[in-house]
């Protein structure tokens, strides 16, 4: 009798050990494919005519505002207009992209204030803003970075660089104090998009 309930004991303990034991078939999904990847980090030349169709003349600033707006380079110069100095773009590889002696342009948070996020009290702040180009490549700001941090005195709108008007469209949005400035600079404008969190 003792012996058959310790093997018994045994039998159980062995099969919850099975249980337990990692599953071999796991590991096909680890396995990484590196040959098939698409190379998304690529800066992509295009030529002047398909350049040219990623070129806004307005941009438009839209969402959870009271007044939507297009802003073309002749209302930013009817507003108030900073000048920015040398200002470098910096991709995240740490290439230095552009190397501009002076810059002109509008702060952000101007535009945001002239459109009037449509803010329910005092402690509605939790918007996010985009900055999206013709291409679909886009740059992301928080309320909080914009209105209440340095931030929002080095989030510039600009339409001039070194005395010219900008290339690659009319307008771009940069950020002076990011430590790599090639992300947040986005060429091609064609909005301003505010929402709320959900
Ligand atoms: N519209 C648009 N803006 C963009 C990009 C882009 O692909 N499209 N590339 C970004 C990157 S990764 C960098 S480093 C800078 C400079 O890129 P450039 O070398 O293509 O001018 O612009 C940024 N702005
Ligand atoms: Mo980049």
């Amino acid at each position: 009798m003792k012996t058959k309930n310790y093997i018994l004991v045994l039998l159980i303990a062995l099969s919850c050990a099975m249980c337990n034991s990692p599953k071999k078939d796991n590991k096909e999904a680890v396995s990484t494919e590196k040959t098939s990847k698409p190379d998304n980090d690529k800066h992509v030349v295009l030529t002047p005519a398909d350049s040219l169709k990623m070129v806004n003349h307005s941009i438009e600033v839209k969402g959870d505002v009271e007044n939507q707006l297009q802003l073309t380079v002749d209302s930013l110069k009817k507003m108030k207009v900073a000048t920015i100095d040398d200002f470098k773009v910096v991709c995240q590889s740490g290439e230095v992209k552009k190397d501009n002696k002076v810059c002109k342009g509008v702060l952000l948070r101007d535009i945001l204030e002239k459109a009037k996020i449509k803010q329910n009290g005092h402690k509605d702040r939790n918007f996010y803003i985009v900055a999206r180009a013709s291409d679909d490549y886009k740059a992301t700001f928080s309320w909080a970075e914009i209105f209440n941090n340095p931030t929002g005195d080095n989030a510039y709108i600009l339409f001039e660089e070194n005395g010219k008007p900008v290339k690659n469209g009319e307008m771009i949005a940069i950020c002076k104090n990011d430590i790599k400035t090639g992300p947040r600079h986005v060429y091609w404008l064609k909005s301003i998009e505010v929402y709320k969190v959900k």
